[in-house]
């Protein structure tokens, strides 16, 4: 079994948030750490690079028809962040290995999908754009972080105004939307039977005008974005403007609340980086929202990811520092390059254990009762933002026992100074005393 789930892990009656008091329980698996970024609310700041992203993207859609809204709290309940959005009571993202919860029936939204319901619901517009701070137990890399931020963005067409079919309308608003001349490959067809099913309740006419409605909609954010790095790039001086353009690609993804439904990525130093979800919203959602007749689109990017592309931000642990260094270089509606302070050296380190005999198989690819995401969050609670990417190298079965070990490769590296070696061999013991406590293994 694992650790947060057989004790309450705060060991205290409740958790302030917010400045409302939250009953803990044996689902409570919110470390300090993590709560204390709630005040921060990067989106809000106005010369920090999330909010001039935020306002960047905002900017692409229409406000009359895209309500905007930035405040919505995070502490939300188990059925706005799952329940509402159909997802299956066997769902991975309800685990305790992959979200934050106050308590049984409250969470830390895993994404800001957790306030499409409601918006639905209170029908203040054909639109909206919800920006806001999002919370995930995940890996550890440059790309990757428990805290980070999303705009979700929906935009519906109601049957009632448009003789019982929105396919019209739909192309109609399509045609008004800004052309572009950027090269997106987009192998798949827009709906696919098994892949990624047209829903019942709509025609495939319907779906088609949507989808294109979506994608024209989302790729003009990504031709503003690379068109605005790239100026700021060339006044930096670090590039000419007649370079290869970035290799940008829609593929097929699935979501419990949109089909079908698709997903953007670009080429990112030598991955692809996936920027955000999307698709046609489920039926069920309006329907259950009071407002059967609209049907529409939905999707959710990662504002890291893009900023980090708009400003050449490297890494993403960045957009939490404090330092004057990093935060000086932004204003307010300005696109400009980020200029490192300084590179400093990376130190790896592994460790190595061997799991709890005792459990049974469970998630998260390793198996043996461990979560790769528990090792995640040992490491960030003591490591915090010195350790820039935690990585599994190795996992065996012993011939005889049949014990399993792992091994992971712990990249310690500040972005603000070098780190002494007694600092890091601090770090890399107090590493090992926390799995052996918090998780029960054994150290090799
Ligand atoms: C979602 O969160 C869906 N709610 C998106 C959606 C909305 C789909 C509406 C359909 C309709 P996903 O888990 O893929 O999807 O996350 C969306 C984006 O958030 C990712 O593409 C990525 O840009 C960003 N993201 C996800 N995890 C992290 C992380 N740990 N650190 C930084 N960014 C992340
Ligand atoms: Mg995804």
């Amino acid at each position: 079994g694992q650790w947060h789930r057989r004790r309450n892990l705060s060991s205290k009656p409740s958790i302030e948030l917010e400045n409302q008091q939250f009953p803990t329980d044996s689902w409570t698996n919110l470390p300090p750490h993590i709560a204390s970024a709630l005040p921060r609310k990067l989106h809000l700041q106005p010369s920090h690079p999330i909010a001039i992203t935020r306002k960047l993207i905002e900017s692409r859609f229409p406000a009359a028809t895209y309500k905007p809204y930035n405040d919505l709290s995070p502490i939300v309940s188990v059925h706005q962040n799952f329940d509402s959005l159909g997802f299956p009571l066997e769902h991975p993202g309800r685990s305790k290995t992959d979200t934050y919860y106050v308590n049984a029936s409250t969470v830390l939204r895993t994404h800001t999908s957790a306030h499409q319901a409601d918006t639905f619901r209170a029908q203040e517009s054909d639109g909206f754009l919800i920006s806001a701070d999002v919370y995930r137990r995940d890996a550890i890399d440059r790309s990757h972080y428990p805290v980070f931020h999303q705009m979700e963005g929906a935009r519906m067409w109601s049957r009632d105004e448009h003789g019982g079919n929105v396919a019209a309308a739909v192309w109609a608003d399509f045609e008004k939307l800004p052309k572009h001349d950027m090269v997106i490959e987009d192998p798949n067809p827009t709906i696919h039977p098994e892949r990624n099913p047209l829903q019942d309740p709509h025609t495939a006419e319907e779906a088609e005008a949507i989808a294109a409605h979506l994608k024209r909609s989302l790729e003009n954010v990504v031709v503003e974005v690379f068109g605005q790095a790239k100026k700021a790039a060339i006044a930096a001086g670090e590039a000419k403007g007649d370079e290869e353009p970035l290799r940008v690609r829609w593929i097929e993804a699935y979501f419990p609340f949109t089909s079908p439904s698709w997903e953007l990525e670009v080429f990112w130093q030598g991955d692809w980086l996936e920027l955000l979800g999307c698709g046609v919203v489920q039926q069920h959602l309006p329907t259950n929202a009071g407002v059967p007749s609209k049907l529409g689109w939905a999707f959710g990017v990662g504002l890291e990811r893009v900023a980090m592309l708009l400003f050449g931000i490297p890494d993403i642990r960045l957009f939490w520092s404090h330092d004057p260094r990093f935060l000086e270089q932004f204003s307010e509606g300005t696109i400009n390059r980020f200029v490192p302070f300084s590179k400093y050296p990376p130190c790896f380190k592994d460790i190595a254990f061997w799991l709890k005999s005792s459990s049974s198989a469970a998630g998260g690819g390793v198996g043996a009762g461990f979560h790769e995401n528990d090792m995640m969050e040992c490491v960030r609670g003591v490591a915090g933002d010195l350790v820039e990417d935690v990585r599994l190298v190795d996992e065996f079965t012993h011939p005889k026992t049949g014990r399993k070990s792992v091994c992971f490769r712990i990249n310690y590296r500040s972005l603000e100074r070098t780190l002494t070696n007694e600092e890091i061999n601090k770090l890399q013991g107090d590493v090992g005393a926390a799995v052996v406590e918090k998780l029960g293994v054994e150290l090799r």
